[in-house]
């Protein structure tokens, strides 16, 4: 009866317990459970089907396992669902590559992944609820949510800007342009004017701002990186007036307080104004600057680090001095930001502080650090301070500057208070094969028609046109060329209308998917609202935020639309966001590329799912970057073969106890702590989404057991009671093992058609720990978290299993030749000093 044993039957263990869950069906949801049953809504960010599975997507739904099932064991009806992104760019690549349809590609990956990946690792998704957003049954409702906003204002067809990968031939978002270039073909990006159809998320900047102070299940981070996103500033619109002309000019300033130090404007070279106020003399120059401007992208604009600018050969007034300053145009000065003009303040702003340098502006000093300040000529000084060469508002602090100059600005009729947000509209339009077909339809001379709801879907030719072309020859929108696809009639007239050919932003497919999975199979409703009174918003939503943010932006957006238009409860979509860091090795992010990465199924075949699962939500709180440690994946599984043979010797007596037994002292006390164990987990897991405190509360719940087959004082029922209650710990995390030791040695059914325990039920016996300071050679190597009870094998077996980096390195590949535990008086381990 020994450890190799759980290694031998490991395989055997997981595979059947696998096949008895799924004849079983415990993971089933009912999406219509009465609504006075709690419910819990755990969500892991569903899986781009790329027909791999990674450590990543084992991290995000080992956590939201261990969530699921303990909802579960509380009698909450869970939704623990599974999907797939599966729209995108990497499937029509394939095709054009593999001479594959995009459709197959993408459908043998999702069975690949899920049937002998993902399987593997059993987790305890809802199968039934799958869904695929590439599925026309998916996409219908993606067209008909796209029909919803343009009923409601919400789509515009704009001619704008886009970023355009001549290599991929399409259009990317802003967050697909990577350091000037294509995120996925590293083509250095141009920029086109296009009509585009785009959704008015602008008009939300305000809602999703403010709504950010509601997001408390939210880490800082998280919340943070949206502040971001949005950008928020509160500032001026302030007109100049125009030498020798009418016009004005606005710009849009958060510095009103420097307005006395402005010695020039700058226009973006796209304002419209340009080519009205440019002096003949200048308009080849201008010309010259506009055109090589413009083929630059945004990101290289703002980025650039010379400040180049030509002068347009007029002046602006400024609106309080009546001073003339000269107007120049600027590749810094971004078109779609602010009014896309703005004032310099070469004192008191970087980049217009070289800008006036290059261009030989004077530097005038407005703003001191402090009253009396001597300040250096032509000094840059970016702070607010004390006001200066500002007539009246001299000796003013720069916040009551703000509001003064302003106030005065706005009394002299030159301008106004305003708030504006860095967030642009969301252009959706995208020239792919791979997404879901805008319904609109053209007629003649650029009008446009909605597809009325009742023809949906508009659904994809079967065969994708470019399949096996070359780069050259598969260019523009793939199904601009089918003309049989193209042809459509107008639903109002009759007369001949063509189909958009482009497809939808795929963030457009996951920006609504959590409302899906409440009515994945129907074909008259994409949800029906009573579902998502019961299960929205998702109570815990867990994914990387390296890819997640402008999702994130979207899913709130769309819910907030959704709710406005009375189709989901609350405003925000997700009650608590779990932001998981990243599975590393070698301090690398894995990737293909670096060829560093290390799969779970390898990773299955070697120790099985539950050690993996143990591993890889122990230690590390779940937030952070891991670094992958083969030493730590070894150590779970001894602790779960340790596991496996303790079972096997302790001959418990047979038959599930509901209740404590009766138990003399010590049996009492065994008992209670392991229910303290059991109620740390939980609040560990449900309130702190403290994982691997959960996993380290195993460990000394074992090590409690495993004291307790020794003394002989405590009753059979009472150790087979905390057996019991033991495997529920367990199985949150390592379910297979579990549900085969209940299987064995406590009763017929499954562990999960139980009931998690009344943790108070024998007095509350707060799970209290101590921090033990661990020295290795005579040095302090770092700490343990153990019970005050722990006996000199507890803390043993809790420094063979810690993970704590800097106490791993002191003892792996050694032997621990001599243990000493320091205890304070009342017996707590306090040190412990190891000689290896
Ligand atoms: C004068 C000034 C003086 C400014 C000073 C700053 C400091 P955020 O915070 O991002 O909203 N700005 C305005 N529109 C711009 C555009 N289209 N392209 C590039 N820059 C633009 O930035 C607002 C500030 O960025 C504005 O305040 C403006 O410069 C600049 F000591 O006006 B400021």
């Amino acid at each position: 009866m020994s450890e190799e044993r759980y290694q031998d039957q490991v395989a055997t263990i997981e595979a059947n317990m696998q096949q008895a869950w799924k004849a079983e069906g415990l993971d089933a949801t009912d999406l219509d459970a009465p609504a006075d049953r709690p419910h819990r809504y755990v969500l892991g960010m569903f899986p781009y089907p790329s027909g791999n599975a990674h450590l990543g997507h084992v991290l995000v739904f080992t956590l939201s396992d261990a969530l699921a099932r303990l909802g579960r064991y509380k009698g909450e009806e869970v939704l623990h669902p599974l999907g797939w992104d599966a729209f995108g760019l990497p499937a029509e690549n394939a095709a054009i590559q593999n001479q594959r349809q995009p459709a197959e590609w993408t459908a043998a990956n999702i069975d690949r992944m899920r049937n002998e990946q993902l399987a593997r690792a059993g987790f305890s998704f809802d199968l039934d609820l799958e869904l695929n957003t590439s599925s026309p049954l998916y996409y219908q409702w993606t067209q008909w949510l796209f029909l919803k906003l343009y009923e409601h204002g919400q789509i515009d067809r704009q001619q704008s800007w886009v970023n355009w990968d001549p290599v991929d031939q399409t259009v990317l978002a802003n967050e697909q342009v990577i350091d000037g270039k294509g995120w996925r073909s590293g083509a250095p990006i141009e920029r086109r004017l296009m009509e585009q159809w785009s959704i008015k998320i602008t008009d939300y900047a305000e809602d999703l701002w403010n709504g950010l102070d509601t997001l408390d299940g939210w880490s800082e981070r998280a919340v943070a990186a949206q502040r971001n996103w949005i950008g928020r500033s509160e500032g001026a619109d302030i007109a100049f007036g125009v030498d020798g002309s009418d016009a004005n000019i606005e710009v849009f300033t958060t510095r009103p307080d420097t307005l006395f130090g402005v010695t020039s404007l700058t226009l973006a070279p796209e304002n419209p104004l340009v080519v009205q106020l440019t002096a003949p003399d200048r308009l080849d120059a201008v010309n010259e600057y506009v055109a090589a401007a413009l083929k630059k992208s945004e990101v290289d604009r703002q980025a650039g680090l010379e400040r180049s600018g030509v002068a347009i050969g007029r002046d602006a007034i400024h609106p309080l001095t009546g001073a003339a300053v000269p107007i120049y145009i600027s590749d810094y000065v971004l078109g779609g930001y602010g009014t896309g003009a703005i004032m310099n303040v070469p004192a008191h702003e970087a980049r217009d502080h070289d800008f006036a340098r290059e261009s030989g502006l004077p530097i005038t000093t407005v703003v001191l650090p402090a009253e009396g300040a001597n300040g250096e000529d032509g000094a840059l000084f970016e702070d607010d301070g004390v006001l200066v060469n500002s007539g009246e508002f001299d000796g003013m602090s720069s916040a009551d500057a703000r509001r003064a100059i302003t106030d005065a600005v706005e009394a002299a009729g030159k301008g106004r208070r305003v708030v504006r947000y860095r967030l642009r509209d969301w252009t959706v339009s995208r020239q792919r094969f791979w997404g879901a077909p805008i319904p609109m339809l053209h007629g003649e001379g650029g009008t446009f028609e909605p597809v009325p709801e009742a023809d949906l879907p508009v659904k994809l030719p079967p065969e994708f046109a470019h399949i096996g072309k070359s780069a050259g020859e598969a260019q523009g929108s793939p199904l601009a060329t089918d003309q049989d696809w193209l042809a459509a009639l107008s639903p109002t007239t009759g007369e001949a209308m063509t189909r958009e050919p482009d497809t939808m932003d795929t963030f457009m497919c996951s920006a609504w998917y959590a409302w899906r999975f409440l009515d994945p199979t129907s074909e008259a409703i994409a949800w029906q609202p009573e579902r998502a009174e019961r299960w929205m918003p998702i109570d815990y939503y867990i994914g990387g935020l390296e890819h997640a943010n402008q999702h994130l932006i979207y899913f709130r957006y769309i819910s907030r639309f959704l709710h406005s238009i009375g189709l989901t409860p609350t405003p925000e979509p997700v009650a608590r966001f779990l932001d998981n860091g990243m599975v590393r090795l070698g301090g690398h992010k894995m990737s293909k590329s670096r060829g560093n990465t290390i799969t779970p199924t390898e990773i299955i075949d070697r120790t099985g799912a539950d050690a993996l699962r143990l591993y890889i939500a122990s230690d590390t709180p779940f937030e952070r970057d891991r670094d992958w440690d083969d030493s730590g994946l070894e150590a779970k599984q001894r602790f779960l073969a340790r596991v496996y043979s303790a079972y096997g010797r302790w001959a418990l007596p047979r038959g599930v106890l509901d209740e404590a037994p009766e138990a003399g002292e010590a049996g009492t006390q065994l008992m209670r702590a392991m229910l303290a164990a059991l109620a740390q987990a939980a609040e560990a897991i449900d309130e702190r989404r403290s994982f691997h405190t959960a996993v380290a509360a195993i460990h000394s719940a074992f090590n409690l057991l495993a004291d307790a087959a020794k003394d002989e004082s405590i009753e059979p029922a009472a150790r087979a009671y905390a057996a019991q209650q033991f495997l529920k710990l367990l199985s949150l995390f390592a379910p297979h093992l579990a549900d085969h030791l209940w299987r064995t040695h406590c009763s017929d059914s499954s562990i999960f058609a139980h009931r998690w325990p009344d943790t108070e039920a024998l007095g509350s016996a707060a799970a209290e720990t101590v921090t033990v300071a661990v020295q290795i050679g005579g040095k302090r190597r770092g700490e343990l978290q153990l019970s005050p009870e722990a006996s000199d094998d507890h803390v043993a077996a809790a420094l063979e299993d810690t993970q704590e980096p800097t106490i791993r390195n002191q003892l792996d590949g050694k032997t621990i030749r001599k243990l000493i535990v320091v205890r304070t008086p009342d017996g707590a381990p306090k040190l412990v000093n190891v000689v290896v």
